[in-house]
């Protein structure tokens, strides 16, 4: 008797112990470093679906494309080599043009703005990804863009010839707009580029600006907000609908936590990372009027080139945004 009481209490146990065991684990690479805020509420999101799912669904982040780099991550989701994973939305802009909506120059330049693009564009964004076997969770912008110079700009012309670090197909076309020389460079590469000589200059926001010490090869940050771009988190729709439902339910629900987080942290991340610029030595500035009227243009022409590319959809979706 008491040997099979024995007996039961450890089938018992390793049964609780295979269940337990039966956690689902998930990788997700995400391109930029542990201390950028997309990173840190990703991480959080990661956290709260643990907790929410009784530790039964792990997400693990590999930051700073440490585990896949930026250009594979879609292809890598998709193909379920990772269930989940993060990067730009704009990267997508080969695909379709809609991808790179929010980074249109002066389309949306305030966080009000940009949330109304992104209330536009949500759902034709995520059919497109659905029908590729993507799940769109959510979507976080980055802080406004400007330009990183290690000279004050006056007027635009002293940006020619210059080698620009551009990182979708927008900040490259505001380049050679400008008369700059775009090259592509992910942002863990940045301090790299400017230490060999490769960039002297850089479009991006505040945020990246601080996270990758801008201040030990630049000087000036021209605050001219051209646009708010978002990174999306998405997930293998194949794998999101092999879970449990309860799971499932879990990460939609951390998912609208997150976004709105997301939202939340982006806004603040503005000025606390212009401060911390301004702590380290870094003019900042508002464009010129003369600068100004020269990105208007530039503007308008990269909004009409948009427009020729995105067709019908494209129209629609502003058509949508600007009836918000
Ligand atoms: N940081 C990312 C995207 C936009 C931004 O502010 C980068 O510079 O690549």
């Amino acid at each position: 008797m008491r040997n099979r009481i024995k007996l039961l209490t450890a089938l018992v146990f390793s049964l609780a112990m295979s269940v337990a065991q039966a956690a689902t684990n998930w990788d997700m690479p995400t391109p930029y470093g542990d201390s950028n805020f997309h990173t840190v509420n990703i991480q959080q999101f990661a956290n709260d679906v643990k907790k929410a799912t009784n530790g039964e669904l792990n997400i693990t982040v590999h930051s700073g494309g440490s585990l896949i780099k930026h250009a594979e991550i879609k292809n890598s989701v998709r193909r379920g080599l990772v269930p989940i994973g993060e990067l730009i939305m704009s990267r997508l802009a080969n695909e379709d043009p809609l991808f790179e909506v929010d980074s249109v120059p002066y389309l949306a330049t305030n966080y009000d703005q940009a949330w109304d693009l992104w209330q536009a564009s949500r759902d034709i964004l995520s059919e497109h990804l659905q029908r590729q076997g993507l799940k769109l969770l959510f979507a976080v912008p980055w802080p406004p863009q400007g330009i990183y110079t290690q000279f004050p700009i006056k007027t635009g012309d002293e940006l020619k010839g210059v080698k620009m670090r551009a990182y979708n197909k927008s900040s490259e076309r505001l380049a050679k707009l400008l008369g700059a020389q775009p090259t592509q460079v992910e942002v863990p590469d940045i301090p790299t580029a400017f230490g060999t000589g490769r960039v002297d200059a850089m479009i991006t926001s505040p945020s990246t600006g601080a996270n990758t010490r801008a201040w030990d090869y630049l000087s000036n940050f021209n605050h001219a907000q051209l646009w708010l771009p978002k990174n999306m988190v998405i997930v293998n729709l194949r794998t999101f609908e092999g879970l449990p439902e309860k799971q499932q339910q879990a990460i939609e629900d951390q998912a609208a936590i997150a976004e709105k987080r997301g939202w939340e942290a982006s806004k603040q991340e503005t000025q606390a990372k212009i401060d911390i610029m301004r702590e380290h030595g870094i003019t900042i500035s508002e464009p010129s009027d003369a600068f100004a009227k020269r990105l208007k243009d530039i503007g308008d022409t990269m909004t009409q080139e948009w427009l020729d590319r995105a067709g019908p959809d494209g129209q629609a979706l502003i058509k949508a945004y600007r009836t918000r």
